[in-house]
């Protein structure tokens, strides 16, 4: 049997076994031709707010060391038909360590980096006798790459498709209270033509016989596992289960308003006669009570904020990333606190039109990085240090804005970035989209639900990206993405759309369902490589091809060079750190011929920092065209690319030089 039709076998089996009777199918091979697409519902997330304590909620890190087993590659179903889950895994199998969160990839020294198929974590914890009273008790997974299964003490509790993306449930009448639990995960990283992002998987020869192999088309390693928190948290037994913000500034922006929607789960909230009411403050960044409202029945309201301190991006402003803290309260009729929960809040407003993006009615001009969620041996897993060393990294060169390339990012960076004023263009994980089908249109739509629902109310994210090198020259991707970008503006009408086009201007099918174009090019590189006279002259003409097409805002998403650091050539040779900054130097000259026209809106290195792919020998231990190094170290061209952000920073927005900015080299130059 092929071995695609034997993992879909075995797929269907761990479905069809498995006590979550979720039976979705099998691998469907599409073909693109004449696909007739139909606009079905997907599933909608709820609740999943940011675990926080309050007076009337717990939160308990489940973070640390889990104990971990990997399947047999051939029988990736044998854990769900022994059932592991019913027992410690180290009674099934021997069990070695695996830090909570990372990727499982790099952390050991043999082979388990190209492991294909499921792995299982377990370990155990104590829930507190205290718990046991009048609350509920959930669950939380920041994200686990791709497919995960949860168990707790041998009972199911979850199932979650998708990487990069939260996912909870109740686990109140599961728990032992008083007591040591346990909870099972097994994690599946396989990705197939239906997933999001697709990938392949194939049985090959190989010396032992025959093996099986993943493969997949974008540019970054697959990294899996629990690549970020595990929380177990509280409420109340009736409790605030969402909470939606909106902001407008008044036209002089002296005047703010908030805008808050609140849903409640619980039985109280069923009950006719008790009225539930929401008693809105907001407090600015002294802890001073700004404004205040409580909702007369309708659970939402308006709050207005005089004078407002409105949110602004790095170096478009003195006091960049201004944020007020709303406390929402759950009132019974009786006045009785039910619950609190207390979020950020920036006060912006975005506009844009067929030449500009604005904000807070200022032309925005973004000056930014593609980057990724990668670092040495813990891959995609979560790591705090990281994080604030890349945010000082961005601020250091003068950065205001990245694309979450090209999946979503932890929602502590984006809370980070609320703080500091960096805009986000915030990409969901459809990354080389193709073989166009109706189950993959499902899942792309569902990414971008769960993706909006999460990130609706940070003031960081600015537009939403619906795809990355979308192969938009195909008939099929027409209907695909205008009803996924439909999709997106019904979920959120207030930021643009956007998606990284690769495929030429006049092949491009995808472009008039969007509000902005943004464009991936590789200049000197996989096209005309080393030629830096290939390349200015080129990027103008594209820009202003791409505008006359579709008459809207033009952004550069990616464009870079692959480059060794402390290889030095002179003159400049393809992989030198000479090479990578004629590269940008080049690309700048046609920035600035485009920025005259007055409708090519930002640039975005490709990339932040070096990151780690899939093996070939286009790859030197990786992707190699970050301006950082993967350990977080300034190449040549952060320099120049750092004087250049902060110029285009005091010329646009009146911002200030950092004194190091130039290193002095004699009096007669100035
Ligand atoms: C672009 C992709 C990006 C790659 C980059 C490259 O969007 O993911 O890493 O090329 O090849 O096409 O460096």
């Amino acid at each position: 049997m092929h071995l695609r039709i034997r993992l879909t076998c075995r797929k269907y089996e761990i479905w069809a076994l498995s006590i979550f009777s979720l039976v979705t199918g099998l691998y469907v091979l599409h073909f693109s031709i004449a696909l007739i697409l139909v606009n079905k519902e997907v599933p909608q997330t709820r609740g999943m707010l940011y675990p926080r304590e309050s007076e009337t909620r717990e939160v308990r890190s489940l973070d640390g060391i889990w104990n971990f087993v990997r399947s047999d590659q051939a029988n990736p179903t044998q854990g769900v038909r022994d059932e592991w889950y019913a027992k410690e895994l180290s009674k099934s199998r021997p069990t070695i360590p695996m830090p909570v969160p990372a990727s499982y990839n790099d952390i050991t020294t043999d082979n388990l980096r190209d492991h294909v198929g499921t792995v299982w974590y377990d370990r155990k914890f104590f829930v507190p006798r205290s718990w046991s009273k009048d609350q509920r008790i959930w669950l939380r997974f920041g994200s686990v790459h791709y497919e995960a299964y949860v168990w707790i003490n041998g009972q199911k509790v979850v199932k979650h498709e998708m990487g990069h993306l939260p996912f909870e449930a109740e686990v109140t009448d599961l728990l032992s209270y008083g007591a040591e639990n346990r909870i099972t995960v097994m994690c599946d990283n396989a990705l197939i033509q239906t997933t999001v992002p697709q990938g392949r998987i194939t049985e090959v020869p190989n010396d032992g016989g025959m093996t099986i192999v993943q493969s997949y088309t974008f540019d970054f390693f697959n990294y899996a596992g629990i690549h970020r928190s595990v929380h177990l948290y509280t409420t109340p037994r009736t409790f605030i289960e969402e909470v939606e913000v909106t902001t407008n500034l008044s036209k002089d922006a002296t005047i703010g308003e908030v805008f808050y929607s609140v849903s409640v789960n619980g039985s109280a909230a069923n009950e006719a006669d008790n009225v539930l009411q929401i008693q809105a403050n907001l407090y600015d960044k002294d802890g001073i009570l700004v404004a205040n409202a409580t909702s007369d029945q309708k659970l939402g309201g308006k709050l207005q904020v005089n004078p407002v301190k409105p949110w602004w991006p790095y170096l478009m402003h003195s006091e960049p990333g201004y944020l007020y803290q709303l406390e929402i309260k759950l009132l019974a009729t009786n006045d009785e606190l039910l619950d609190v929960y207390r979020l950020k809040v920036g006060i912006r407003t975005l506009s844009w039109n067929s030449q500009q993006f604005l904000i807070n009615g200022k032309p925005v001009y973004f000056r930014g990085f593609g980057r990724h969620e990668d670092s040495d041996i813990r891959g995609k897993g979560l790591d705090n240090a990281l994080m604030v060393r890349d945010f000082n990294l961005l601020k250091w060169i003068g950065a205001n804005a990245y694309r979450t390339s090209h999946y979503p990012y932890s929602e502590e960076s984006m809370q980070f970035a609320d703080e500091h004023g960096i805009m986000i263009i915030d990409e969901c994980p459809s990354v080389d989209t193709e073989n166009f089908s109706q189950e993959l249109l499902g899942k792309h739509k569902s990414s971008l639900e769960q993706l909006i629902h999460r990130d609706r109310n940070h003031p960081s994210v600015v537009m939403w990206s619906i795809a990355n090198e979308p192969r938009t020259g195909s008939v099929s991707a027409d209907s695909y993405f205008e009803l996924v970008a439909n999709f997106t503006r019904s979920l959120d009408k207030t930021r643009p759309i956007t998606a990284a086009i690769a495929v030429s201007n006049t092949q491009d099918k995808a472009g008039r369902s969007l509000d902005i174009i943004s464009f991936n090019r590789y200049n000197a590189w996989y096209s005309n490589a080393g030629r830096l006279d290939m390349i200015t002259q080129n990027v103008i003409d594209e820009a202003i091809a791409w505008n006359k097409r579709y008459n809207k805002p033009i952004i550069m998403s990616e464009y870079g060079a692959d480059t060794l650091e402390g290889l030095h050539m002179q003159p400049a040779y393809v992989w030198s750190e000479e090479f990578q900054t004629e590269v940008f130097s080049r690309h700048f000259k046609a920035f600035d011929e485009l920025r005259k026209k007055g409708w090519f809106i930002g640039e975005f290195v490709w990339n932040f920092a070096d990151f780690k792919t899939a093996q070939s020998y286009t790859r030197v231990g990786g992707n190699k065209k970050g301006v950082f190094t993967r350990a977080r170290q300034p190449k040549a061209a952060a320099h120049l690319l750092r004087k250049r952000y902060f110029a285009l920073g005091r010329d646009l927005d009146q911002c200030s030089f950092p004194e190091d900015l130039f290193t002095y080299i004699a009096d007669l130059i100035s």
